[in-house]
């Protein structure tokens, strides 16, 4: 009955974000959040590996050579907790990290449940270590694991693979200052963000040669069809990549081919695209590390150290509650 419940409070709050996309003046867009069902997390987990989308790779040789220097900022008994773990590949070094000091609790924090169920199986031989999934939105998982932290505890929250790059400006900000309410005063927060690089190799690491990010992207309409009896023509929008130089930020949309009326049913829609008419489906903004270290300074953190991948250009900041 409860998971009936809570699957149709999910349904409901898709069906309410797309009907809210889709007949917004001016430019349609749906929340990028919606690209990772099982299908997506897995696309996602295939783009990581390719060639021409270096950022993963990057953020987890950060992690890896640096996990000791890292947990060492960290005195005493520590709870870790991540937000969009994904399949948690990358918090092994920093778990194993802290794990050898002490027994240590983990709380992915994640909205797709293959992709929690899948991090849980990744990380359950490290020893000394209780995972505890929170299949939840960021701030309400986070602020579970507020509420279970016993005395003299810190929390270290890892918002890893510049996931934060998704929230347009000032969002970003925004977001920081409301983990930053959640914590206490020597809480941290490790931050991984994507830099400033060459447009050619952005464009080319969102709209890779293989179609693999074009299948990420149009899968959020097949997503509208199964889950909302929707009946977008695939075959009929297509995968568009831009940089927006004033924003600093990769955009994704999907390009309506021609003019054409879908029909969403769950949400009694219908909905007209003109030929060349485009949905916004993510923002993917590209800081350079002095503006995350501003961005962590107005809301409340200080960084204690920043380290940079030159090979992708990508930084790890960890940023301590003030
Ligand atoms: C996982 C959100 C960081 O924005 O680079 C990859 C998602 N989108 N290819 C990103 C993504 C297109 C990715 N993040």
């Amino acid at each position: 009955m409860l998971t009936n419940a809570i699957a149709a409070g999910a349904v409901s709050e898709f069906a309410a974000d797309v009907r809210a996309g889709l007949t917004k003046e001016g430019q349609k867009e749906l929340p990028s959040k919606y690209l990772y069902d099982a299908v997506g997390s897995k696309l996602f987990e295939v783009i990581s590996e390719l060639p021409e989308y270096g950022l993963t790779r990057a953020d987890e040789r950060l992690l890896r050579a640096h996990a000791q220097e890292i947990v060492q900022q960290i005195a005493g008994d520590v709870v870790l907790c991540e937000l969009g773990s994904g399949n948690g590949s990358k918090t092994r070094w920093i778990l194993e990290a802290l794990s050898r000091r002490r027994h240590t609790y983990y709380y992915p924090i994640e909205i797709s449940p293959s992709a929690l169920r899948t991090c849980e199986r990744e990380l359950a031989d490290i020893d000394s270590v209780g995972i505890v999934g929170l299949e939840r939105e960021y701030l309400d998982g986070l602020l579970e694991v507020a509420a279970r932290r016993r005395l003299g505890q810190r929390i270290l929250v890892l918002f890893l693979g510049s996931t934060i790059g998704n929230f347009s400006h000032p969002a970003d900000a925004n977001f920081l200052r409301e983990i930053r309410l959640i914590l206490q005063p020597g809480d941290s927060l490790l931050l991984g963000s994507d830099l400033e690089k060459p447009i050619r190799q952005l464009l080319d690491a969102y709209d890779d040669p293989l179609g693999v990010t074009a299948a990420f992207n149009l899968n959020l309409l097949a997503r509208i069809n199964r889950e909302l009896d929707g009946d977008f023509p695939l075959a009929q929008f297509e995968h568009r990549v831009r940089f927006n130089s004033e924003t600093r930020s990769v955009e994704m949309h999907l390009r309506s081919r021609q003019p054409q009326t879908v029909k969403i049913r769950k949400v009694r829609l219908s909905v007209r695209f003109k030929e060349g008419e485009t949905i916004w489906t993510e923002n993917s903004h590209k800081y350079s590390p002095p503006e995350v270290v501003r961005m962590a300074e107005g809301a409340g953190f200080r960084c204690v150290a920043q380290w940079i991948d030159w090979e992708w250009q990508f930084a790890e900041s960890l940023l301590m509650a003030i």
